[in-house]
């Protein structure tokens, strides 16, 4: 297996996951996968960047930071091989530092919004909403994190492994504790895999519903996201794709095969409308959903969407 077959299989196994990491991984394996076409005509090096293109992007549907990072990688304006490389290898070198800054450029932004003593409710694991738990942190806020288990793969386990190690006070509950426990968080803070044109957050399965309980007691729902995760295809209408994920993540294959009338939905990611969102922090600052349009306008550029 060559090494962009190699990423690819990484994230479509979930080896690699989270919407930033998904599409740092892939514009990496791009830019490298571009180095080894040297040898060929320039007709037939786009040809093989855009088959590279269509293996990494077909990895996993719902993150649109995953089509983002390549469209934006692979782009090239070159005649021949050489500087098409050159151009490559400098638009990834140019996303992958602009995805690190993000994520601080966020955590202070959002930082902002988290007062000495807040418990902050958060879901599966995602690196943009603990750079704002672990700046506010660092400020030195007496902070503490309520972190769901986010079933079935159970990112939640790494997210409070993180959070130890940084030493922030975590307590760890089931998903089905959200609504009971959410009147002893202050906010709720989580990543994003898509935001859509009318401010709709795609994240993982059970984001909407810390976005209800939320709604019901009252508490800010805030959402950590680099521009790059903002989605210029539902400008064109197009719907996010939610992934369905294998039966046995959710149960034991042997168990599932003695119930012949019962099967397994095991969807991936959920809808949070724009009504349910208080903010969306970016590295451009932080917005109110309803302005969607203006950051695929002016931070992402329209030409992603076609
Ligand atoms: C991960 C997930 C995360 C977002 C944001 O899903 O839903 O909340 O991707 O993460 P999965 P980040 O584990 O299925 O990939 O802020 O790290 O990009």
């Amino acid at each position: 297996m060559d090494d962009l077959q190699n990423t690819a299989e990484k994230i479509r196994t979930m080896e690699i996951r989270g919407a930033g990491r998904i599409a740092v991984a892939a514009s990496a394996a791009l830019r490298d996968h571009a180095r080894t076409l040297s040898s060929l005509s320039i007709e037939e090096f786009n040809r093989r960047i855009e088959e590279a293109a269509k293996t990494l992007v077909d990895t996993r549907p719902t993150a649109v930071s995953l089509p983002n990072a390549v469209s934006l990688t692979k782009r090239h304006s070159a005649g021949n091989v050489p500087d098409a490389i050159e151009e490559i290898v400098k638009n990834s070198e140019n996303f992958i530092r602009n995805a690190e800054e993000a994520l601080d450029k966020i955590g202070r932004i959002g930082a902002e919004r988290i007062r000495d003593g807040d418990v902050i409710m958060t879901h599966c694991n995602s690196h943009a909403a603990i750079s704002i738990i672990r700046t506010a942190f660092d400020q030195g806020k007496d902070i503490s994190v309520i972190a769901t288990e986010s079933r079935p793969r159970r990112q939640g386990l790494i997210t409070i492994r993180e959070l130890n190690d940084y030493g922030i006070p975590t307590t760890l509950i089931v998903d089905s504790a959200v609504r009971l426990t959410m009147k002893e968080a202050d906010l709720v803070v989580v990543g994003a895999d898509s935001i859509s044109i009318n401010g709709a957050l795609i994240n993982k399965i059970g984001t909407s519903q810390l976005a209800l309980a939320a709604r019901e007691a009252r508490r800010n729902m805030i959402v950590a996201a680099e521009t790059y995760k903002f989605s210029p295809r539902t400008l064109l209408g197009e719907m996010v794709e939610i992934e369905d994920r294998a039966s046995e993540e959710v149960i034991d294959p042997g168990i599932l095969k003695e119930l012949p009338n019962v099967k397994v939905k095991n969807p991936a990611f959920d809808v949070t409308p724009a009504e349910y969102i208080d903010l969306i922090i970016t590295e451009a600052g932080a917005f109110p959903p309803a302005m969607a349009y203006t950051i695929i306008k002016d931070y992402l550029g329209l030409e992603l969407a076609v």
